[in-house]
């Protein structure tokens, strides 16, 4: 294709430009190309655009009968033009269609459905039993100051007491160098935080993560949870505290599992006890079984009334306020109502223990 000569336009050189044009269209497969045949024919410095302006060269009789052949061979191009570029989209949407078919007839995928891991499912079970009981639920940070942690529980720097609790301690300088900072150990440093911002009657449970700087087994993992709970107000005594733990054990385990409370010893409560439930291994009979390490019992929390010194702490008036407090083990609660012989299936994310729950 080359563009048109100055010789003066004819009928004959406009059909002929007009015939293989529309021949050189229709060979054409591609938008690209289609786009340069326009610019080719139709464009500023095209072959007819050419001969459209050579029509100024005629003697008017001619340019009349020749300038209309020349207008309707511009209309013909332009529709074919149109008309072609329908054809080429048309085409290139059929073949995509027939190489990305979707075959509708094809099963979905399934989605996969998650689950609450089962600590989460026992920690919403321990304070739903509370909250029946008219019990709040309240949060706290898991990175803790010694001031919380073992201080305002009456366990001061240096006391023995302090060796129950190992402690990881967080490598963190406080500015005005009296504050240690740690992983909490047990959930307890939460009874002075709640209790410095209200003012009795108070009934909170406390859900949350522990840590410890402890060798593993059966029964002990290094990062587990507790539930903390406490009750303040005026004359509440340790029968309170028995009748609602008996019934919190009722609620979670049924009537027929046998309960133990035994004196014990935390530095923030006075009486204290543990309390046990019997061993769902060994049916409480404690002879060779690892569970419950020969005793027939199973440790669940410690309790006890509150020590005068935490209430004094936090400004509490101790002839007038009384309270308990209690902290248990979720997952060893879990164990016992599921029968999972070993707390270390928990945090191993094994998709065959957790799919169970
Ligand atoms: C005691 C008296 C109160 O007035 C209030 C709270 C407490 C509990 C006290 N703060 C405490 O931490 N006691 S404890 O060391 O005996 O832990 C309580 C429960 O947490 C245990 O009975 C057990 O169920 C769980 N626990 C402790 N160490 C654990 C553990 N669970 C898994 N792995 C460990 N390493």
């Amino acid at each position: 294709m080359t563009e048109s000569s100055a010789q003066p336009p004819t009928a004959e050189s406009i059909e002929a430009i007009t015939i293989s044009a529309s021949a050189e269209l229709d060979r054409l497969e591609n938008l690209e190309a289609v786009d340069q045949w326009r610019v080719s024919y139709l464009g500023r410095r095209g072959m007819l655009t050419t001969v459209l302006r050579g029509l100024s060269s005629l003697e008017v009789e001619e340019r009349r009968t020749v300038g209309a052949l020349a207008n309707q061979a511009k209309n013909t191009l332009e529709e074919r033009l149109e008309e072609r570029v329908r054809q080429i989209n048309e085409a290139t949407l059929t073949r995509s269609a027939n190489q990305d078919r979707l075959d509708v007839t094809l099963p979905g995928r399934p989605a996969l459905e998650g689950r609450l891991h089962p600590t989460t499912q026992i920690v919403r079970e321990i304070c739903s039993a509370f909250v029946a009981m008219g019990f709040g639920v309240v949060e706290g940070p898991e990175v803790e100051w010694d001031h919380y942690n073992f201080e305002m529980l009456n366990i001061p720097k240096g006391h023995p007491a302090r060796d129950m609790w190992n402690t990881l301690w967080v490598d963190y300088e406080d500015p005005t160098g009296e504050q240690a900072m740690l992983l909490r150990t047990h959930t307890s440093p939460m009874q002075a935080r709640v209790m410095e911002n209200r003012e009795p009657p108070i009934r909170v449970v406390v859900p949350g993560k522990c840590y410890r700087y402890e060798a593993t087994d059966a029964t002990h993992e290094w990062h587990f949870y507790q539930v903390e709970g406490l009750a303040v107000g005026e004359g509440i005594t340790f029968a309170d505290l028995k009748g609602t733990l008996y019934e919190f054990a009722r609620r979670m385990f049924g009537e027929e599992r046998q309960i133990r409370f035994r004196c014990d010893y935390f530095p923030f409560v006075e009486p204290g006890v543990d309390m046990s439930i019997d061993c769902f291994a060994c049916e409480g009979d404690g002879n060779g079984c690892r569970i419950c390490r020969d005793s027939g019992w199973i440790e669940i929390m410690g309790a006890g009334m509150i020590h005068p010194k935490v209430l004094e702490g936090v400004g509490y008036d101790t002839e007038r306020y009384t309270g308990f407090a209690f902290g248990m083990g979720p997952e060893r609660i879990a164990m016992l109502k599921y029968g999972i012989d070993d707390i270390r299936h928990f945090y191993s994310n094994d998709l065959r223990f957790l799919r169970q729950f």
